[in-house]
């Protein structure tokens, strides 16, 4: 999700973990309240537990079964773009090998998937001729789901547009939005029988602000203007859709997945303030106010001036569709140590066009493998927050939640104890959210099965199941199975084994 902090020059600098959850250095001193790990907790009846992946990180089968090509394609085989000069050409090869996938799903009691539809494969050119052999996959791959037993939940877009609608300007074109429309009802007619939970758009803030304005994402562009558009141009498309999805059928439960964040502010000066807000408003109200409120943050529209002309009349209608879930996928706050107005616009600050730089922070931290720091307890605090500040917000789904750990397969086992820790500090962190008053719903671990990391190619393994991008072989991490037990539960029965 959050490249700016871990993307190659652009460290976790400025940023870092406020809270403490047991364990770990905040401030740079350790910090020893240790969670209650070994008490029970059961979540409500009815809670649905899953796991999560997306099309163009696992599918491979790029030039199989008349897949049009995405941005993604074509960014990832543009030299310098990804690390190591990966791509998901093959990925997990789960094209050709969902039927096992499925059955590993059905092994480690998963009761529901999230999964990605590539635009691309069942509309090759985004519009008009749509190709059978992809909606073919897609229905096959429900249909096992189904037969074992295991909630499907697309998203429609998580950032793989078809490379024939980039070249006409992708979500910077308005006409993007109808033909985004025409998609999500194709797909409502093709899937809407057996598929009922449906989101919309994937952390849409990535794909316009990593992807045009900060330049590391596909298409690739460093824009602000263009990154504006595309924010807007995507909510009018999520607002579309919901629209086009009803009108083919009246039991669907749609939804959209936003990556919120705290934005903890630990600088002095009263100054950066301003600043701050606009960082959370660039990042969280933007999406929740035209959403849930019907119109924009007044400081933000104010900042951003001209560069926000994409908005028009009636706009704001047509994104605040009521919904039936919302997701939330949560990795960790954003902690901004202190703002530096002498400083040249740096390359991070990129992704929050009219905020300008942010100082360098130390290094004194427990981090994933992404460079991120762990903070579960501001996921308990944005979730009341969402709540409190939006009374209208549907049940939620988390959507993600996970982390990047690259322990060996040794003798045919791979034991996780990080993750394991950070799986169950979150979930303490949600069940708290839930016994505050919050309607969470269901959670899905991101992810399966470790995949192509966005620009960080293959190497930031956030996987339940281990890949070895060699052979492709699948070896369920001992957190896969830490897991099952969990959802078996319906909760957290056993003290955890993890270690710091
Ligand atoms: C996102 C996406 C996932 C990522 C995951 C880890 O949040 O960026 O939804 O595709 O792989 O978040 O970065």
């Amino acid at each position: 999700m959050l490249y700016p902090l871990s993307y190659e020059g652009w460290s976790p600098a400025g940023y870092r973990s406020g809270h403490c959850s047991g364990g770990g250095l905040v401030d740079g001193r350790v910090c020893n309240t240790e969670p209650a790990m070994n008490e029970q907790l059961e979540f409500p009846t009815g809670f649905l537990w899953g796991a999560a992946t997306a099309s163009y990180q696992i599918e491979g089968g790029a030039r199989d079964g008349g897949r049009g090509e995405s941005v993604w394609d074509v960014f990832s085989h543009t030299e310098g773009k990804v690390a190591h000069g990966h791509n998901g050409d093959v990925a997990c090869d789960h094209y050709h090998r969902f039927d096992d996938d499925i059955a590993m799903m059905a092994d480690l009691g998963l009761q529901t998937y999230r999964f990605s539809i590539s635009w691309s494969r069942v509309l090759p050119e985004g519009r008009g001729r749509v190709n059978r052999e992809g909606v073919d996959f897609y229905q096959r791959l429900v249909d096992q789901l189904l037969a074992h037993g295991i909630v499907p939940c697309p998203t429609l877009f998580h950032w793989d547009l078809p490379q024939g609608l980039e070249e006409i300007g992708g979500f910077r074109n308005r006409d993007t939005v109808s033909w985004f429309g025409d998609y999500a009802a194709l797909m409502a007619r093709e899937l809407g029988d057996r598929v009922h939970m449906w989101s919309t758009f994937n952390e849409p803030w990535c794909y316009a602000y990593l992807g045009h304005a900060a330049g590391v994402h596909a298409p690739g562009l460093t824009d602000p203007h263009a990154a504006v558009t595309v924010a807007h141009h995507e909510l009018l498309a999520h607002g579309l859709a919901v629209q086009t999805m009803r009108a083919e059928r009246d039991d669907l439960r749609l939804g959209i997945v936003i990556n919120p964040s705290n934005i903890v502010s630990e600088t002095t000066r009263p100054a950066d303030d301003g600043q701050i807000r606009l960082i959370d408003a660039i990042h969280n109200r933007w999406w929740f106010d035209a959403i849930f409120r019907g119109h924009y943050p007044a400081d933000l529209l104010d900042s951003y001036g001209p560069l926000a002309d994409a908005i028009q009349p009636g706009d704001l209608d047509t994104i605040s569709q009521p919904l039936d879930w919302l997701g939330i996928n949560y990795y960790f706050d954003i902690i901004v140590r202190g703002l530096d107005h002498d400083d040249d616009a740096t390359r991070r600050m990129l992704a929050y066009p009219t905020v300008h730089g942010v100082t360098e922070a130390d290094e004194a931290e427990i981090h994933t493998d992404m460079g991120w720091p762990i903070t579960p307890d501001g996921l308990t605090e944005l979730l009341v927050r969402l709540r409190d500040d939006y009374p209208d917000l549907p049940p939620i789904h988390i959507t993600e939640n996970g982390c990047a750990y690259d322990d060996p397969v040794i003798g045919g086992r791979c034991s996780d104890p990080r993750r394991i820790d950070y799986l169950d500090r979150h979930l303490r962190a949600i069940k708290d959210a839930i016994d505050a008053g919050v309607d969470i719903r269901g959670y899905y671990q991101w992810s399966l099965m470790d995949n192509f990391e966005w620009a960080l190619g293959y190497d930031k393994r956030f996987g339940l199941v281990h890949i070895d991008f060699d052979t492709l072989v699948r070896t369920p991490r001992d957190s896969a199975y830490w897991y099952r037990d969990v959802i078996r539960h319906n909760g957290l029965v056993e003290r955890r084994t993890g270690a710091q």
